[in-house]
């Protein structure tokens, strides 16, 4: 359960929504694929994904982490109702795919180390705190 002060929650929702869709796209989600090279064997269907840049211009990577920001987005924004919000996901990712739970969290945490790298300023340890529970709650609705 995600327990958050409104202000944190409306801080994060605010600050995420305020990044552009192609500037969030620059963070993406696919750098779990080139920093952590063994979830690539998840995604054998998107072809051969030999090199980072092969893989961060692969169209159907892309296409996957436009919906992975989206349903980060549904996350922010329902963070009181995450089991209800992700139970379909839960289910195609543990039941189907076989995700494991760390696998998810890394991804949660490529995405809060790099928009903290670009952030400095924005990113104060109090948001930082409130977001990575965010995160931690997406994983643990999504496992
Ligand atoms: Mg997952 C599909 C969201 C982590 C592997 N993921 C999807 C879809 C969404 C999603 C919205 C599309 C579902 C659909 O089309 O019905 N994924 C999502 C989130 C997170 C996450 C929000 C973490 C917070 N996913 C994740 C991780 C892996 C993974 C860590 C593997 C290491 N996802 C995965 C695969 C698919 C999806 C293999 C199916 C892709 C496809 O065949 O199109």
């Amino acid at each position: 359960m995600v327990h958050l002060t409104l202000e944190g929650k409306s801080h994060c929702l605010g600050f995420w929504q305020a990044l552009t869709p192609s500037f969030l796209m620059l963070f993406s989600p696919c750098r779990l694929l080139v920093v952590y090279p063994w979830t690539q064997r998840f995604f054998e269907s998107f072809g051969n994904l030999p090199s980072a840049d092969a893989i961060m211009g692969n169209a159907k990577v892309k296409a996957h982490d436009k919906k992975v920001l989206d349903s980060f987005t549904k996350g922010l924004k329902h963070v009181d109702h995450l089991k209800g919000v992700f139970a379909l996901l839960s289910e195609l990712h543990c039941k189907n795919l076989h995700v494991s739970p760390e696998n998810i969290s890394l991804l949660g945490n490529i995405l809060v180390i790099t928009l903290a790298q670009n952030f400095g300023k924005e990113f104060t340890p109090e948001f930082l705190a409130a977001y990575q529970k965010v995160v931690a709650g997406v994983a643990n609705a999504l496992t």
